[in-house]
C-alpha cells in the first residue's frame, strides 16, 4: 500500500448547540491533534438536513458551531475550518460512493436503525446514505486519521470498506484506509438522565446534557439533578457495571480533569455522589466558562466568522478538487 501524507479530517453537525459529549468525544481531541497533524475540520451542514431542519435555525447553528470550534481552541489560522456545503467535492464524491457502497452494508448501520426506529419507510434517503457522504468527507482529503466519538466507529468502518472496494474495483491504490481516533476517558458521554442513552443534541430533555453555552448556574443545576445512586462510591470500575449513570459521572470527571477512571475512583471511593457532583460542576465551570465567554465574543463579530469560513473553503478546495479530478479520471468520466 502506498504511503499517504498523514492528514486528520472530522466534522460536527450544526443540529443545535454543542454539548459536553461533542466536546469530550471529539472537539477536545481535534485541538490536541493539531500539534501533530495537518487538520481539516468541517461543519457538516449537508449531514444535518438528513432530518428536518428549520432553515433559519440551521443558518445560525452553522455559525455557532464554527464559533464553538474556535472557542475550544481549533487553530483556524494554521488549520482548515469550513462549511461542508460550500465545497461541492463532498457531494460529488458522495455520488460516486453511493455507487460503490452496498445497500446491505448500510442496512447494518445501527445509527440508521436507531434514528429511523419504526418509521423506516418514511425517513429520508439521505439518512440512509449518510455514511456514504461521511466516507466522501474523509476521503475527499485522502485523510488518514479521523477523531470521533465511539458512536461513529461503525460509520468509520464503512468508510474503510468503501475506500477498499473503490481501490479493488478500479485496480488502484488511491484511497487510504482512514484510522478512527477514539480516545480519552469519555469516548461515549451518556445522558445525565438516562445512562443507557448517549448525550445528544436531539434529546427532548434539557437536563440530559450540558451545553457549551450553559451558564455556571445551569451547569450546577444540571449536575445536581443528574441521576446517580444513594450508595457510596465504590473503589473499582467493575462495581459500577450495573450503574451506568454513576459510571458516566466518573468518566466525565476523569476526562475533564485529564486523569484515569482509577485515579478518580481512588479520590472519591467511600464518599457520596453529591460530593463528586459538586466537584464535577466546579471542574466543568472552570473548563466551559471561558469557552462560553469566547463563543459569545466571537458571535458578536459574524463578519469575521464569515471571512474565516471563506478562507477555509478556499484551502479545503485546494486539497479536495485535485483529488476529485483524479477520481473522475479513474471512474472514466474523462
Ligand atoms: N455523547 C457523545 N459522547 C461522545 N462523543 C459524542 N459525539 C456526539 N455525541 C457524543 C461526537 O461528536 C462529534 C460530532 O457529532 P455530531 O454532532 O456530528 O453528531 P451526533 O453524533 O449525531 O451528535 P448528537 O449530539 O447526537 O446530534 P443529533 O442529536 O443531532 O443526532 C462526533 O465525532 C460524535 O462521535
Amino acid at each position: 500500500m502506498r504511503k499517504f501524507q498523514q492528514r486528520v479530517f472530522s466534522g460536527v453537525q450544526p443540529t443545535g448547540t454543542l454539548h459536553l459529549g461533542n466536546y469530550l468525544g471529539a472537539i477536545k481531541n481535534f485541538v490536541d491533534l493539531q500539534n501533530k497533524f495537518e487538520c481539516v475540520y468541517c461543519v457538516v451542514d449537508q449531514h444535518a438536513i438528513t432530518v428536518d431542519q428549520d432553515p433559519h435555525k440551521l443558518r445560525s447553528s452553522i455559525i455557532e458551531v464554527l464559533a464553538s470550534f474556535i472557542a475550544c481552541g481549533v487553530d483556524y489560522k494554521n488549520q482548515i475550518i469550513f462549511q461542508q456545503s460550500s465545497v461541492p467535492a463532498h457531494s460529488q464524491l458522495a455520488w460516486i460512493f453511493n455507487c460503490v457502497s452496498r445497500i446491505g452494508w448500510l442496512n447494518r448501520m445501527t445509527q440508521f436503525k436507531d434514528k429511523a426506529g419504526k418509521n423506516k419507510e418514511n425517513v429520508s434517503v439521505g439518512l440512509m446514505v449518510y455514511p456514504n457522504l461521511m466516507a466522501a468527507d474523509i476521503l475527499a482529503y485522502q485523510a488518514t486519521h479521523v477523531p470521533v466519538g465511539d458512536d461513529q466507529k461503525q460509520h468509520l468502518e464503512l468508510s474503510r470498506d468503501i475506500a477498499q472496494k473503490f481501490n479493488n474495483d478500479f485496480g488502484v491504490d488511491f484511497f487510504p484506509q482512514p484510522e478512527p481516533l477514539i480516545y480519552g476517558e469519555a469516548t461515549r458521554v451518556m445522558s445525565l438522565r438516562d445512562g443507557t442513552k448517549k448525550m445528544s443534541k436531539s434529546d427532548a430533555s434539557e437536563l440530559s446534557r450540558v451545553l457549551l453555552t450553559d451558564s455556571n448556574d445551569a451547569i450546577a443545576t444540571k449536575l445536581k439533578k443528574a441521576k446517580s445512586d444513594s450508595d457510596l462510591i465504590p473503589d473499582s470500575v467493575e462495581l459500577l457495571k450495573e450503574k451506568a449513570e454513576c459510571l458516566n459521572l466518573i468518566n466525565i470527571l476523569s476526562a475533564t480533569m485529564n486523569q484515569s477512571q482509577e485515579k478518580t475512583l481512588q479520590e472519591f471511593a467511600g464518599r457520596e455522589y453529591s460530593i463528586l457532583k459538586n466537584k464535577l460542576a466546579e471542574s466543568l465551570i472552570e473548563v466551559l466558562g471561558p469557552i462560553r465567554e469566547e463563543i459569545e465574543n466571537l458571535l458578536n463579530n459574524k463578519d469575521e466568522l464569515n471571512k474565516i469560513l471563506a478562507i477555509g473553503t478556499e484551502k479545503a478546495e485546494e486539497i479536495a478538487n485535485p483529488i476529485l479530478r483524479e477520481v473522475y479520471k479513474i471512474v472514466g468520466f474523462r
